[in-house]
């Protein structure tokens, strides 16, 4: 089996991750500079520690991250060596606007991202940019409290008016919101949302939700209008839920949870909310404003395909005692083991037919293009003493995952636009904030603390995969 040489392969990453060069050229800050490295990491994303009450000392190593600023041309050389179609990277705002919503954007990040798109498509590299990756700027929060305020969907749509002005004739392919269900489980790292004592924090996390699917659709309806060729995704964090046994309670819960997660694809692809979503909220104490006009602008601004990131399938009980015993500690997304598949070093679990599971229901319920824009399996490298790095580990998961990919395509014919694993390139955990939890094909000499001469080595993979892409996927 084989994808069509129309299939666009590539790896993915994220400005935050691996940019570095945080303050360089007038960049502004963004949640993603004061979310620090450590074990506050996750108490920040979520919302329930202030970020400036931890210690900035502990905010390395993103800050410097794997410097991919000043080594572009050589990272993207090498992404052409691999053979990429395609190569996803997202956008920093803080680079374009460093307060959020200036009048005049900075011309020095402008320049940055026009250079790299350039040397992309000199390599016959199709760009696909994330608008926004975990990314709200600092002052937006100071002065509005995050996506809480329905101001930032003007912020954001100034911020996308200057990206398509200026990036209309090199970029095709947008993704709004980086996955934006993540929003419910990391709101300050999705949505730079803080909570105050005794706020309702559901209906501070779904306002915020509505806020930045307006936000979304508007910027689908002004890419349409701005730049006819342009396609617009939304992204979600994918993963079928299973229910950890055929009790019909525990099916009913894993269908409510995928719902949670799905509600907002739903949206951005049907253009209104589910049936049952202000239910949902109404039992759980939440009521949205919605002001006139707000269902239009949904309704219009409908995405042309869906991407999502698939790294594992879920698990859930409706039983409180099995989540209590069989849970994973410090999941993002609350889970139970699934006692058949095997865990990554981090924990997650390993499914590849999962992938397949999750294209066929994601085909299923909305009938567009698919696009796996984030997929890999974050390891402990070890680098040989001759410079060799052994990753078949990597490998190995990699080519389950393709398997299933072209099983989806060609045995359940879903219609599947590309594949972009993650991490291409070593780079910055957003979980954790590690180094050392890497993705890449591409090692990266830089370590947690703070060591290394940022040299690139190619790893195993790196012509493991080169090897599949030229052979579309025949050959794993
Ligand atoms: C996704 C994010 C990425 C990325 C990836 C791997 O949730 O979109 O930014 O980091 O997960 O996660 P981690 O880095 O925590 O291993």
């Amino acid at each position: 089996m084989k994808m069509p040489d129309s299939f666009l392969w590539g790896g993915a990453t994220a400005a935050n991750q691996c940019e570095g060069a945080y303050l360089e050229d007038g960049r502004g800050l963004s949640t993603v500079d004061v979310v620090p490295y450590g074990p506050d990491r996750m108490k920040v994303a979520r919302g329930v520690m202030k970020m400036l009450e931890c210690d900035s000392e502990h905010t390395y190593p993103a800050h410097e991250a794997i410097d991919m600023y000043h080594h572009y041309k050589e990272d993207i050389a090498m992404f052409a060596e691999m053979g990429f179609k395609v190569y996803r990277l997202s956008i920093s705002w803080t680079r374009i606007l460093p307060h959020g919503d200036d009048d005049v954007p900075n011309e020095a990040g402008i320049q940055f991202y026009s250079d790299l798109f350039d040397e992309c498509l000199k390599h016959g590299i199709e760009p696909l940019v994330t608008i926004c990756h975990f990314d709200t700027p600092i002052d937006l929060i100071n002065r509005y409290g995050g996506w809480k305020d329905r101001r930032m969907v003007d912020a954001f749509v100034k911020y996308c008016t200057v990206l398509f002005e200026r990036f209309g004739s090199k970029v095709k392919y947008w993704l709004t919101f980086n996955e934006i269900n993540m929003l419910l489980h990391m709101p300050f790292m999705g949505a730079g949302i803080l909570f105050e004592d005794g706020e309702n924090e559901e209906q501070i996390k779904y306002q915020a939700a509505h806020h930045e699917l307006l936000a979304s659709a508007k910027a689908v309806s002004l890419a349409h209008r701005m730049m006819p060729e342009a396609k617009l995704g939304c992204m979600l964090a994918a993963g079928q839920f299973y229910p950890y046994s055929c009790s019909p309670t525990d099916v009913y819960k894993a269908m409510e949870c995928d719902r949670d997660n799905y509600f907002f694809i739903d949206v951005q692809v049907r253009g209104e909310y589910p049936v049952w979503a202000f239910k949902r909220m109404e039992k759980a104490g939440v009521k949205i404003r919605m002001d006139p006009g707000d269902a239009e602008i949904l309704k219009e601004g409908t995405v042309d395909f869906v991407s999502f990131s698939y790294y594992s399938s879920r698990c859930i009980s409706s039983d409180p005692e099995v989540i209590k015993n069989k849970s994973r500690g410090n999941a993002v997304i609350s889970a139970v083991v699934n006692p058949y598949l095997e865990s990554s070093e981090w924990g997650w679990q390993i499914d590849p037919l999962g992938l397949r599971v999750t294209l066929n229901m994601l085909y299923d319920r909305y009938q567009k293009p698919l696009f796996i824009v984030e997929n890999g399996l974050g390891a402990v490298d070890r680098v040989e003493e001759d410079g060799s790095i052994h990753d078949l580990y990597r490998i190995s998961y990699m080519r389950e995952h393709i398997k299933a990919m072209l099983s989806a395509v060609n045995e359940d014919g879903i219609p599947l636009m590309g594949y972009t694993c993650w991490g291409c390139i070593d780079l910055v955990s957003a979980s954790t904030g590690e180094m050392k939890k890497r993705y890449g094909m591409i090692y990266v000499d830089k370590q947690d603390d703070g060591s290394g001469d940022l040299k690139r080595i190619r790893k195993d993979s790196f012509y493991w995969y080169k090897k599949v892409i030229e052979t579309g996927g025949e050959d794993l």
